[in-house]
């Protein structure tokens, strides 16, 4: 058998313990791993009661009453909050009053030594009662939720820790070396214990499923996985680090087995410039399905009215499959192995433009996969031509300040591969905010996918060429951007215009108070790419760093905050859907993205966001919430102060 002592709960840890040091573990062929299937929970209130009275440290006092969401059960006292996650058991606690508070600056804060010996003890004791199940933990890290403050005037910049965040992961048998233990630390595989003023604990966060055998299959080899990985990005990348790992995917995502992957993590070159990737993920058995386009072709054009055969072919996975046909312009195309279907002509202004035709797979055992091709349909008359399907994206509202429930999303998946790494679920996670959003009475803004986002949508009138923001991402409240970026810009597909946004040329939101000539409407923007938010891109030369205030400052014209992240992110699809639904349910927006962050990446990844506000008539962007869910600050303009928080993402 082989079982192992970390994937098992308390109850068969004590059970079955004994009998395992007794038996020789038998090693997989290498030519196959194990496939695991999740074992379900069951969240009981009862249960939630129990854990709120520990970690709230009640003692006699009775402890609040558990509610529910559809995903989660919470309890609350005062500012003391804890909720439970029905599909994987998770735990996330904190003390709001502390709790990622910029405001809170310890001035005792324990030595890293005390901070672990504390968070170890603590989570010792949640084991002993049965609270949360006795898994042998690893240290990861001790890392600090860090506040910054700049004053526009002066130019001074402050800086304080909030609390120190300790981390740990599970210990694991390596896949690759069997018979050595490492600790795997992943977005559904974590521990963060938050540590503050004399040793504190102001927050928990607790995410494991647990597993059981469920079959061996043919392993694919690392060369393989590269050459799948080279294919995609069809460049070499400049930077390449290679995991192989069991991956456990965030704590809503209802997962039904954990299968081993090639993680991928690193850089290329754009110009002259070094861009980390999304991480990428690439089977490492033949359990999961691989799809492909067979045809046509990438970048296939077509005459308008042709009828369009797509192929696909499917390896691994288990059938039967399922096969779903879209195009980002005409929405699902077929199901089908094959299918056809004459596409609309697509058409942003005077350019005409290719669809993306995403094909997703998903087989017996409900695993997906899916692949991306670009393709072309050239009108038949000139421009101009009644062609039906002709798309007019124009948001066809000016900035409108007092109705403040618009949005906009813009996202990019496919990526000219030898520039960038396509991304696969830019598009769910975008839409996923907006649909929440839209459910809640939003009015949504025809959205600009792929070739459809362009750099001039977020550009001010002001910028190289000239943008159009006043009638795009700055004639909405709340805007969600899905794709890649990188300290100082954001990169899109279509070369209509330039490739990249330079924050340079951000100017979002003015109001009233505003330049008359900029007018805008945005209050919030999600940047949901890597490191836009990056604490300080370093030079070559010391004080050449550029801080990121000195790259945003010029972009707050009224805006309130840009959330998003200050080191690499994974590419998670339901980041969006998760941050949307917090704030529906009444938390403020800059809590509702540090949790939607937590939900959905590593615990290395780290959120950030950068704030707003005016000093004279004062602002409180601090204590925003989403538009009909609690108080929204004015805008803050002229800006006096930026404030920025980054914490990992554990
Ligand atoms: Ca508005
Ligand atoms: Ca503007
Ligand atoms: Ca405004
Ligand atoms: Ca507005």
């Amino acid at each position: 058998m082989r079982n192992r002592i970390t994937f098992i709960s308390l109850a068969v840890v004590l059970a079955i313990s004994v009998g395992l040091a007794n038996c020789e573990p038998v090693e997989p062929e290498p030519s196959e791993f194990m496939i695991y299937e999740v074992n379900p929970v069951t969240v009981l209130p009862e249960y939630v009661q129990n854990l709120t009275s520990t970690v709230f440290s009640l003692n006699m006092t009775p402890p609040p009453p558990v509610n529910q969401t559809a995903e989660f059960f919470w309890s609350q006292l005062d500012t003391l909050y804890l909720e439970c996650c029905k599909d994987s058991g998770s735990i996330w606690f904190a003390d709001f009053s502390k709790l990622y508070n910029e405001e809170y600056v310890p001035a005792d804060l324990p030595s890293e030594e005390d901070a672990k010996a504390i968070a170890e003890e603590f989570l010792g004791s949640l084991m002993e009662q049965g609270l949360i199940p006795e898994r042998e933990i690893g240290f990861f890290a001790i890392d600090q939720t860090q506040t910054a403050n700049f004053d526009i005037g002066t130019n001074e910049m402050e800086t304080a820790i909030n609390h120190l965040d300790v981390l740990y992961g599970f210990v694991q048998e390596s896949i690759q070396y069997p018979g050595t233990n490492f600790t795997m630390c992943q977005e559904g595989a974590k521990i963060r214990v938050s540590i503050g003023d004399k040793g504190e604990i102001i927050g928990l966060h607790c995410v494991w499923r647990d597993l059981v055998n469920y079959e061996f299959y043919p392993a694919i080899t690392e060369e393989e996985a590269l050459e799948i990985f080279r294919e995609e990005l069809k460049a070499e990348p400049e930077e390449l680090e290679v995991r192989l790992e069991y991956y456990f995917e965030s704590e809503f995502t209802e997962q039904e087995f954990v299968q081993p992957y090639y993680i991928f993590d690193g850089t290329v070159m754009i110009g002259e410039e070094e861009v980390q990737f999304k991480t990428k993920l690439i089977p490492a058995t033949t359990f999961s399905p691989t799809a492909r386009i067979e045809s046509p072709d990438n970048g296939t054009e077509f005459p308008e009215g042709t009828i369009i055969n797509f192929e696909a072919s499917v390896s691994g996975g288990e059938p039967p499959y399922e096969y779903i046909w879209e195009s980002n312009i005409d929405g699902v195309i077929g199901t089908g192995a094959s299918v056809s279907s004459n596409l609309s002509v697509g058409q942003r202004d005077e350019e005409v433009l290719p669809h993306t035709i995403k094909l997703k797979v998903n087989d017996g055992n409900g695993n997906q996969d899916i692949d991306l091709i670009s393709v072309k349909v050239i009108p038949g008359s000139p421009m101009g031509s009644a062609s039906e399907g002709i798309q007019t994206l124009s948001t066809g509202s000016p900035a409108d300040d007092m109705k403040d429930e618009e949005v906009l999303i813009e996202w990019v998946n496919a990526y000219d591969p030898y520039y960038l790494t396509p991304l696969y679920s830019s598009d769910v996670n975008a839409r996923g905010f907006r649909d929440e959003l839209v459910a809640d009475g939003w009015d949504s803004k025809p959205e600009c996918g792929d070739w459809y986002a362009w750099e001039e949508d977020f550009k001010f009138r002001g910028g190289p060429e000239g943008g159009t923001d006043f009638e795009w991402i700055d004639a909405v409240d709340f805007a969600y951007f899905s794709g890649h970026g990188c300290y100082d810009n954001i990169c899109f597909r279509n070369l209509a215009d330039y490739r990249c946004l330079s924050f340079e040329d951000a100017r979002w939101g003015g109001d009233e108070g505003g330049n008359p000539g900029e007018e805008g409407d945005l209050e919030w923007i999600v940047l949901d790419a890597c490191s836009t938010l990056k604490w300080c891109h370093g030079g070559w030369v010391i004080g050449d760093e550029s801080y990121v205030f000195d790259r945003w400052d010029q972009a707050f014209d009224g805006l309130h905050y840009v959330l998003g992240f200050s080191s690499n992110t994974g590419g998670g699809a339901d980041r969006g859907r998760i941050f949307a639904q917090y704030m529906k349910q009444g938390w403020p927006v800059r809590l509702a993205w540090i949790r939607a962050t937590q939900a959905t990446n590593h615990p290395w990844v780290w959120g950030a966001y950068l704030r707003a506000e005016r000093l004279e008539s004062p602002t409180y962007t601090y204590y925003d919430h989403l538009p009909g869910h609690g108080y929204v600050s004015p805008d803050p303009y002229p800006v006096d102060e930026l404030w920025y928080l980054t914490w990992p993402c554990g």
